[in-house]
């Protein structure tokens, strides 16, 4: 491991302040500073992408309080401190590029699109108007349009935008569809709808989809949970019959958020017969790709799960899930143009002059809720000319066949594994099973049992460094492990090693 002594700045540097840098004073002493912190950078890059290094060195709060120094002093610290501050944050910051870091949808560690995220970062600008961010609004045009065109043919002439998170992007949705049945609710409020409004969406669906009904005024009460099959994915003739229970109290149902690919157990809604739901109660139909949408890139796992998503009205599709772009990066894209315009537009007039030199057209800032938006496209279109589509098509081709790879392996060790399902993509539901429950008849009490050592395991995985991997508890069973692989960084090899490790941390429980 590097430590501090590696990354020694000269010593007429060391003792320099800030005030000693551009803009106030010296152009040499800031290039030396500034390629001491690349040093560093670098050093992490290195180490998050080798074996022999811990994916993390886990430190509870209490302690890592200690270790680190993190108060803010009178007086400012001098660039050696500064330097030696960036080396033991990345110290203990766990590697989520590592090959064998599993815990999250969003892993890998992309160089393209990292060194995308260094320019956005130097060229500091706000999104929100071609004036101050020319070439990123053009860059945020072209890519809007390609993956809406990815979307569907009819989808080109739509509207998009990067939005903070796909929470966020749902929430967009949400509002959109409330604008587009009732345009008036902007200027007057609740009182314009004459009834309650109601949401519905899958009870495997994002929690964020819940939380657009408390926060836009329905109440959670009214964002109804429809229940999945024993694969995860909405049942349609249950969507109806609670459309209808609740048309015949006189609600007005009106949105409904289908889900492709859920956090869990990464199942797909069937999209089409939803649709065919939405068309007939006149409901808009927004479909939440944010984990699934990667697949939109693959000829070979596109359908049949994201047949139909062209019918929806709105997809939210984040790149910093299974396409691996930094994070982070996260759209939402409509059908309709103008819809995002007319909503949430309030015509501020120091930013949003329509008087301006240029096409004001470009002028992205008022189609959001937000202010200031953040550069989210460089790092995404800088790794989208350097894949190309067929890069992309081969990454996702890579990671379902990686995926396999581990269900095969898994199915091979029936001792020590317990397969849930059949993944649809790339999360892998399992149970390991210790030596003591091996030979067992699997029952409801050896999945208690099994379940009762995933946080077990998982604390030995944090200490130990060596593996990260997620469980969680569902509506049908206790906790269990869930396996992600959305990083260009695994192997065969990388998958061999998280099932012999888990066996090594776990076999005694
Ligand atoms: O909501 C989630 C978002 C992400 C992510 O952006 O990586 C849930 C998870 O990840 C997750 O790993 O469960």
């Amino acid at each position: 491991m590097a430590n501090s002594h590696d990354f020694k700045l000269s010593a007429s540097t060391a003792n320099l302040k800030c005030t000693d840098l551009l803009p106030y004073k010296n152009t040499d002493v800031t290039l030396e500073f500034l390629q001491k912190v690349v040093d560093v950078l670098k050093e992490f890059v290195m180490q998050t992408n080798d074996r022999n290094v811990k994916i993390l060195d886990f430190r509870h709060p209490e302690d890592m309080k200690k270790i680190l120094d993190l108060e803010i002093p009178e007086q400012g610290l001098n660039l050696q401190t500064l330097i030696n501050d960036c080396v033991s944050t990345l110290k203990y910051q766990v590697k989520t590029g590592h090959p064998h870091f599993f815990n999250q949808l969003s892993t890998g560690l992309d160089i393209v699109s990292m060194a995308g995220e260094w320019l956005t970062a130097t060229a500091n600008t706000n999104m929100f108007t071609y004036e101050i961010a020319p070439v990123f609004i053009l860059m945020e045009n072209v890519v809007m349009t390609h993956m809406r065109e990815i979307i569907g043919s009819n989808w080109k002439n739509g509207d998009s935008i990067l939005a903070p998170g796909g929470s966020i992007s749902n929430l967009y949705a949400f509002l959109a569809a409330r604008h587009k049945m009732f345009p008036n609710y902007k200027e007057k409020g609740i009182a314009t709808i004459q009834g309650q409004l109601v949401m519905f969406t899958s009870d495997q669906s994002h929690y964020s989809v819940k939380s657009c009904a408390s926060v836009c005024g329905l109440g959670t009460d009214n964002c109804v949970i429809v229940p999945s099959d024993i694969n995860g994915r909405m049942i349609p003739a249950e969507l109806e019959r609670l459309v209808v229970d609740r048309k015949g109290r006189g609600h007005i149902p009106f949105f409904v958020a289908c889900t492709s690919g859920t956090t869990v157990l990464g199942s797909f809604d069937p999209i089409n017969e939803i649709a065919d739901i939405c068309e007939k109660y006149g409901m808009w139909m927004h479909v939440d790709a944010a984990w699934g949408g990667g697949l939109l890139l693959s000829k070979k796992y596109r359908h049949p799960r994201l047949t139909g998503i062209e019918r929806a009205s709105s997809v939210t599709w984040n790149p910093h899930k299974l396409m691996g772009t930094l994070l982070q990066c996260s759209t939402i894209h409509f059908k309709e143009d103008g819809l995002l315009m007319s909503c949430n537009q309030m015509d501020a007039e120091y930013l949003f002059m329509p008087d301006k030199l240029y096409d004001v057209e470009y002028d992205t800032g008022d189609k959001v809720i937000q202010c200031g938006r953040h550069n989210d496209i460089f790092k995404l279109w800088l790794q989208w000319r350097a894949k190309g589509d067929e890069g992309f098509e081969k990454h996702m081709d890579r990671l379902m066949e990686l995926s396999a790879y581990m269900v095969k392996r898994i199915k091979e060790m029936p001792d020590k594994f317990y397969l849930i399902l059949e993944p649809e993509m790339v999360n892998v539901s399992f149970w390991y099973i210790p030596t003591r429950w091996r030979g067992v008849a699997h029952s409801a009490q050896r999945e208690v049992e099994l379940g009762k050592i995933c946080p077990i395991m998982k604390g030995r995985m944090m200490q130990s460094g060596t593996l990260m991997v997620g469980y969680q508890p569902d509506d049908r069973r206790p906790n269990f492990f869930r396996n992600i692989i959305s990083s260009a960084a695994v192997t065969e090899k990388d998958i061999d090693f998280l099932l012999s490790e888990l066996d090594r941390l776990g076999h005694d429980l």
